[in-house]
């Protein structure tokens, strides 16, 4: 199972260019955080982006929210992507039929598969919105994650959905890298040889259990060592009080250390 092996292993393994070098920068930083900096202003973005990276694999965007987007911020984030080595996740949720979703993903205002090495779907209308962003992101060599599970009290993205997510995954693995889950999902439905899933897990906090909005937090050591998952994405635990880089030292150390329990185990 992937979840024994070392990220530099999988690494090896892997055939998507973007998978291949999102593990390569987790063990070469020992990290697996992934930053969510949930601000609206590019200043705030890019000062964030800045202070934390050096200490994630991945930086994941909600561009839509900033009120002063423009292409100089995708320049600098990119250049902070250069400097910091992490990738960048935009968490657009794609959610429509296979043609919107490529024109929304290629075009319009934000261009998101020009910058965004990763971006991730719902998988509500079918397959062929897999079908349709592939078009898009496999020549550039992007990677694609599917909404599994979600971390939102009442999601109802569970059971036989879930399970359709792992079945569509396995059915375009060019492309699909992995999912947004809770938790690993191969021991529901038999394991094939040499199939290797990315599970990157919201919602983790380690002081709050929820934002009285619906979300709900577990721990890095919850996520990584007793689900199997692979990137704790943290939003509001690292810049929502105290020393943001104090912050994010404290969830890539216990990210760490649950991975190291988990590979040793
Ligand atoms: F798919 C999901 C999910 O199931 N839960 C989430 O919280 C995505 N998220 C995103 O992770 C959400 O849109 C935020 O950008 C981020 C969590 O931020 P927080 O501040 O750590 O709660």
């Amino acid at each position: 199972m992937a979840q024994s092996k070392r990220y530099s292993e999988r690494a090896s393994a892997h055939t998507n260019p973007t998978a291949i070098r999102l593990f390569q920068i987790m063990e070469r930083k020992q990290t697996n955080l992934s930053v969510s900096a949930d601000v609206t202003t590019k200043a705030e973005l890019l000062r964030i982006t800045d202070a934390v990276g050096p200490y994630i694999c991945c930086l994941k965007t909600h561009i839509d929210i900033l009120s002063d987007f423009d292409h100089d911020l995708i320049d600098q984030l990119t250049a902070l992507a250069k400097k910091h080595d992490f990738l960048i996740f935009e968490d657009r949720k794609f959610a429509d039929i296979g043609n919107t979703v490529k024109l929304q993903y290629s075009s319009g205002v934000h261009k998101i598969a020009s910058w965004s090495h990763i971006t991730n779907a719902h998988i509500v209308p079918g397959e062929g919105i897999v079908k349709g962003l592939a078009e898009v992101g496999i020549p550039l060599q992007r990677g694609l994650l599917l909404l599994a599970e979600m971390s939102s009290a009442g999601s109802l993205a569970t059971g036989e959905y879930t399970l359709e997510a792992l079945r569509i995954a396995r059915r375009n693995k060019e492309f699909c890298i992995g999912f947004i889950g809770q938790r690993r999902l191969e021991g529901l439905i038999p394991v094939e040889e040499k199939e290797d899933f990315i599970y990157m897990s919201p919602g983790v906090g380690l002081t709050s259990k929820g934002d009285g909005l619906g979300q709900q937090y577990r721990t890095p050591r919850e996520v990584i060592l007793d689900s199997g998952c692979d990137v704790i994405i943290v939003g509001r635990g690292i810049y929502g009080s105290g020393d943001t880089v104090e912050n994010a030292k404290t969830y890539q150390k216990a990210g760490w250390d649950a991975y190291l329990e988990r590979i040793e185990k």
